[in-house]
């Protein structure tokens, strides 16, 4: 594509982004819902996985499905229809390939998919996007050692890291500190995304291919709660509900009024 083809489609995405925020905001308080941090720290990954980067034979699980909101709104938006629920229970038909919701369950999970699928000789990549908090269990390592053992170069993880797990900072409960290193470690590639807020950066990480024989994990750093300024990087915003005078701060903020 021209730099001006992208410039186009990277305007459409902003609008798009600002769009799904808001419809999200809507249903969070229409259904009284939480964990608006972790959802909109995860409209432009979503966004860019579901209108550039996912192919036909692709399958994507969202591990940290807390965030199932902006997700299911974006499904439904494509022609599915799941159930707009806080945790995801398993619906193929509807474009949800994996039960999530207890965290650290989303990899190994996709990594048994992955490898399956190099046993079948089958086309397509398996994408799992986790949160930071999900690096803080057990599992996730396993998964890292079988996908590297496994060579299942057609495994992705994204790593939506916006540094702040349910209750504080990561860095002050437990700290991944050089998270890249950790996956070359484990003989993973592993690109970072400065921005996961910009397409411009996030659409060719998530287009990386790996070399032959390693899994990609893309470390995106983001902002919990990106979008609502004054909601911004507080952990409240994890597990809040929206009250008061915060729904025409939210409004507001995210161009609705
Ligand atoms: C196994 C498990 N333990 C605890 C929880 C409760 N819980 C929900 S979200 C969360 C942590 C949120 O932080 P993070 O995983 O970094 O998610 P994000 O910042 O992306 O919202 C916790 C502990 C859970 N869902 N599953
Ligand atoms: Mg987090």
């Amino acid at each position: 594509m021209t730099s001006l083809q992208n410039q186009v489609t990277y305007s459409v995405l902003i609008e798009k982004a600002k769009k799904l925020r808001q419809d999200t905001f809507t249903a969070f308080i229409e259904h009284g819902e939480a964990h608006l941090g972790g959802s909109f720290s995860i409209i432009e990954i979503l966004l860019a996985l579901y209108e550039e980067v996912l192919l036909k034979d692709d399958k994507f699980i969202l591990s940290k499905a807390h965030a199932s909101f902006p997700f299911c709104l974006l499904l439904r938006e494509k022609g599915f229809n799941p159930a707009l629920t806080t945790h995801l229970e398993r619906d193929p038909a509807n474009g949800i390939h994996c039960t999530t919701g207890s965290l650290g369950h989303g990899l190994p999970m996709a990594t048994g998919m992955a490898l399956a699928r190099k046993l079948q000789q089958q086309p397509g990549n398996i994408v799992v996007l986790m949160s930071d908090g999900e690096c803080q269990e057990g599992t996730t390592w396993e998964s890292l050692l079988i996908g590297a053992a496994h060579k299942l170069d057609n495994l992705r993880v994204i790593i939506d890291y916006n540094k702040i797990q349910a209750l504080a900072p990561i860095s002050e409960v437990l700290p991944l500190d050089d998270l890249a290193a950790k996956f070359r470690a484990f003989n993973w590639e592993c690109v970072e995304v400065d921005d996961g807020h910009s397409y411009e950066q996030l659409i060719p990480a998530l287009r990386h291919k790996p070399q032959t024989g390693k899994p990609l994990a893309i470390i995106a750093h983001t902002v919990k709660g990106k979008g609502i300024k004054s909601f911004e990087n507080d952990p409240a915003w994890h597990a809040r509900k929206i009250k008061g005078e915060e729904m025409e701060t939210g409004k507001k903020e995210l161009g609705m009024i």
